[in-house]
């Protein structure tokens, strides 16, 4: 079976960057395909993704769709794009054949670590992928909570910020506490745990490009000490975020949250 994988996105997006390290450690060939979020509406959604005109979205109303979760302009989506990702979302990846559609990112960054046969980044066997899912899940429970947050940071309330703070408090004390145990996110070598921590992880603290807003409103930042109090967990991410294989792929996105870190100590 061939190997390799094509991603469709807007970008930069770090849940394409789970894919992206992954391939980068495994050596896996991955093309990904996309533009910036404003440009999205001229994209068709499809396996072969390209570019489309005004002249062309006339032809192509049939397939005109209005965004769900994130978009809410019109969206053209072909019928085979909705075939093979039945809930419309981007990341989306194809097999290399362009036959299977995978979604999710986090499914998409499994799709990476199974055609890899070197670096055990899907664990050793098959109880340790199943712990490596175990994670996968939790996190994808907190990545959920924190993208409606993360659509609401501009109108904050206070239902959705207790809705944040409290899956952010049960999901950093697991993280927190599997770390007194092991080097990595259970396990002591790297898996795919800590690629799709880092970059659900990376992606929540935007919240701090909001805290003004936020104080306005009275809602301090959720996390706010996340360094006090989750000590284990901020020097985990800081390590990921050193490495070549993920900081080539992140670039600067951490960078100002390192910086307001040092302008606050
Ligand atoms: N949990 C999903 C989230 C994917 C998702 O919700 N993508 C949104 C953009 S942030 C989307 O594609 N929305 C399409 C729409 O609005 O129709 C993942 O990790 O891939």
């Amino acid at each position: 079976m061939e190997k390799g994988l094509k991603i469709f996105s807007y970008l930069p997006n770090p849940r394409v960057w789970k894919a992206e390290i992954a391939a980068k450690i495994a050596d896996i060939p991955i093309e990904i395909i996309g533009d910036k979020p404003s440009e999205i509406p001229n994209w068709l959604w499809d396996s072969m993704p390209k570019k489309i005109s005004d002249a062309d979205k006339k032809k192509l109303k049939k397939f005109e769709r209005i965004g769900k979760r994130g978009f809410s302009t019109a969206l053209y989506k072909t019928d085979d794009f909705i075939e093979l990702i039945p809930f419309g979302t981007v990341p989306a990846a194809f097999s290399p054949d362009g036959k299977i559609g995978i979604f999710e990112s986090n499914s998409i960054l499994r799709a990476i670590a199974r055609q890899d046969d070197t670096n055990n980044l899907y664990g050793k066997n098959s109880f340790e992928a199943s712990r490596v899912d175990s994670f996968l899940d939790s996190g994808l429970v907190f990545s959920r909570e924190h993208q409606e947050y993360l659509f609401g940071l501009e109108d904050m309330n206070e239902a959705l910020y207790k809705r944040m703070k409290s899956a952010y408090e049960f999901f950093l004390n697991g993280i927190e506490e599997s770390l007194n145990h092991t080097k990595y996110i259970g396990f002591n070598h790297l898996t795919i745990i800590d690629i799709s921590f880092f970059c659900d992880f990376s992606q929540f603290l935007r919240e701090g490009h909001y805290e003004d807003g936020l104080k306005e409103k009275g809602f301090p930042l959720v996390s706010e000490n996340f360094v006090s109090e989750y000590p284990k967990t901020y020097n985990h991410l800081m390590k990921l975020s050193e490495l070549k294989e993920f900081s080539s792929v992140s670039g600067t996105y951490l960078d100002w949250y390192k910086r307001k870190l040092q302008d606050s100590s």
